[in-house]
């Protein structure tokens, strides 16, 4: 950090000098004021979405780009990650609205050798936001490991998340699994992660693939409804 920045009273910068100044706060990985600049937003009436997509979010996509043209490397980068999450733990309770019941349940993981966990926690809040009971299994998530959640808390939707192009593959590891255990119509699979698509998601075999938490927690319900229907009409 330079002096310079030490000098900045965040409250005291207009709305769009205080949203850049928390993209280069995340940059910076400083965790407080990212902490503080989330406060403040909200202070002014900014709704969480509002600062989880344009304040936090989208200075994440900055750090990204550095860290693959190699201007940023892995400790920076968990310090930006550790930023972004003070942030994230003061908009969760905004986002999850309590005492709704939930309309549904999901596990949700990361896959066996990756250990990103930023966007998979962004689909928990907004999953819980729309009213879902969720149950997350955590990163670096195996077979055996979805198995025993599904087992233990019998949720409606087994969500998956990956990062990596190398380990991407692991949710068909996951889903084959199920098919020969007998269990893969016993739930809603749904994939998400920067590097998939609904190709990938096809290829599979999950439910859906899902761009981001938002349409997530939007095909969600509809899914769980189909399949409540189809099951009533069964
Ligand atoms: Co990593 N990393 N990283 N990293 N990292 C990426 C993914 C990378 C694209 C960076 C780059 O080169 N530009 C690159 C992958 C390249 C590739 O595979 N083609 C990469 C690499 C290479 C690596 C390492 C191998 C680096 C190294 O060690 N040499 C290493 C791997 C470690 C491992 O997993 N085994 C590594 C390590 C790390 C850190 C630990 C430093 C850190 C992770 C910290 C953490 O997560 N706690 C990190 C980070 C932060 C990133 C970037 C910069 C940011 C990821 C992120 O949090 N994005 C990332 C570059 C990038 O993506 N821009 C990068 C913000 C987040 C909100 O978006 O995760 O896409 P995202 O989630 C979205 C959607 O994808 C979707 O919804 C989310 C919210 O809207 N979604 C789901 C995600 N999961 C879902 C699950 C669902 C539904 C939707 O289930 C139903």
């Amino acid at each position: 950090m330079t002096e310079e920045s030490e000098e900045i009273i965040l409250s005291e910068l207009s709305t769009e000098e205080l949203v850049e100044q928390m993209h280069d706060d995340l940059y910076d990985g400083l965790k407080e004021e990212i902490e503080e600049g989330t406060a403040i937003l909200l202070d002014r009436d900014w709704s969480a979405d509002r600062v989880l997509n344009e304040a936090l979010v989208k200075g994440m996509r900055i750090v990204g780009i550095d860290f693959r043209d190699g201007i940023l490397f892995v400790p920076e980068v968990l310090l930006s990650a550790n930023a972004m999450k003070g942030g994230m733990a003061i908009l969760k309770p905004l986002l999850a609205k309590s005492g709704v019941k939930p309309i549904g349940k999901m596990v949700i993981g990361t896959v066996k050798g990756d250990i990103h966990d930023i966007g998979k926690n962004l689909v928990v809040m907004m999953m819980e936001g729309a009213g879902f009971e969720v149950i997350d299994i955590g990163i670096n998530q195996s077979v055996e490991d979805f198995f025993a959640a599904l087992e233990q808390h019998r949720p409606d939707i087994l969500g998956m998340s990956a990062l990596l192009t190398t380990t991407m593959p692991y949710m068909k590891v996951v889903i084959d699994e199920m098919i020969a255990s007998g269990i893969r119509d016993d739930y809603i699979v749904l994939v998400g992660g920067a590097p998939l698509n609904e190709e990938f998601g096809v290829a599979v075999g999950a439910d859906a693939y899902c761009r981001d938490a938002a349409q997530t927690a939007e095909i969600a319900p509809q899914l769980i409804m189909e399949r409540r229907e189809a099951v009533a009409s069964a």
